[in-house]
């Protein structure tokens, strides 16, 4: 794993786990670099682990990627990996539930669990099923029935403000999943009770189960439809993590209503042939398009086999996948 950066907001008078280290601070270049290549790397074993379970969904996965990484590794969220129940963290809600193998991976990568595991998703007895569920570290909600994130999330906000608590509660929503009635409803709550401590994010990446969302569901004007119903819109870029970033804080600042992050962002983003391509919506690449897909996110062979080795992958099955990986343009002599 590369060594990241923590929090920038929030200051606490108390330190706490997982909380931010510069109260505020501007992140540095260094930093964000190493929020890219935090992410990259999360795509690559994204990727690993759907092209094993030969199941998944990559595509609403690597479009989430930058929003979980600014979450969990930008200093967005409280929390802490060894104590994932902590009563004072902060609640992450996945309720895309079919993209858990970006949160999956997210998790595995800030310590939840080992890295290993991500090689038995999808298998029978691995606690990494195909959508997410409670009791999993780190995993908030069951989900994956669509359209039902946000009510929880507002359950979730509600009772920290009856239990006096700080904490904070993060929705991420898919832009498909916004045809849901539900969404609307909670939508409507939210605003009613002022839950000013739960933002909602929308992976707005245009795609949803096999076509565009225009073709589905006309969404648009999204942002105007959520102030319509009480909310502070932000919309940002949501593969720019300086954009993120201050989309957060922002959304942290908010007082006396919810917060809706629309974040524009890109289905299949990092992978050329997965792009903004429904085709991939729920997918697993072949052994050949995973090879091209690493060779794309600029992994070598050597790179590659040594992601697989830690994923606990079979010498036979590194040589095999990395075996028809090209070396990629930078690692050439
Ligand atoms: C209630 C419900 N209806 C239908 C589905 C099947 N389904 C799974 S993913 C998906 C499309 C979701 O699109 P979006 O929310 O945009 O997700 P993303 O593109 O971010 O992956 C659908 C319809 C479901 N999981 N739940």
């Amino acid at each position: 794993m590369v060594s990241v950066t923590r929090g920038v907001s929030r200051a606490a008078k108390t330190p706490l786990p997982g909380k931010a280290s510069t109260n505020g601070a501007t992140p540095s270049a260094a930093q964000y670099r190493n929020l890219r290549e935090t992410a990259r790397a999360i795509r690559r074993d994204i990727l690993l682990a759907i092209t094993e379970a030969a199941s998944g969904h990559p595509g609403g996965s690597l479009s989430e990627t930058d929003v979980l990484v600014s979450l969990f590794f930008g200093g967005i969220l409280r929390h802490d990996p060894r104590n994932p129940t902590w009563p004072d963290r902060d609640r992450f809600i996945l309720s895309k539930g079919h993209a858990c193998p970006g949160l999956y991976t997210v998790l595995a990568h800030r310590g939840y669990f080992p890295r290993a595991d991500l090689s038995t998703f999808r298998k029978l007895g691995s606690h990494l099923q195909g959508h997410a569920k409670i009791g999993t570290p780190g995993v908030e909600m069951s989900s994956g029935s669509l359209g039902q994130g946000l009510s929880f999330g507002i359950g979730v906000a509600l009772a920290g403000r009856l239990d006096k608590r700080s904490y904070r509660t993060y929705v991420l929503l898919g832009d498909g999943e916004c045809d849901e009635g539900q969404v609307w409803e909670a939508a409507m709550a939210a605003a009613h009770y002022k839950v000013d401590t739960l933002t909602a994010i929308v992976d707005r990446n245009g795609v949803q189960n096999d076509r565009h969302t225009h073709e589905v569901m006309e969404l648009e004007p999204l942002a105007a439809k959520w102030r319509a119903f009480g909310w502070r819109v932000i919309e940002t870029d949501g593969h720019s993590f300086p954009a993120l970033l201050r989309a957060f804080h922002q959304a942290q600042e908010t007082k006396g209503q919810p917060a809706a992050i629309i974040a524009k962002t890109v289905k299949g983003k990092g992978v050329s042939f997965m792009e903004g391509n429904p085709g991939f919506h729920g997918r697993a690449p072949t052994k050949e398009q995973l090879a091209q897909a690493l060779g794309e996110l600029e992994f070598s062979k050597e790179e590659a086999a040594q992601a697989m080795r830690d994923l606990s992958f079979p010498d036979t099955k590194i040589a095999e996948w990395t075996g028809l990986m090209k070396e990629p343009e930078r690692t050439k002599a």
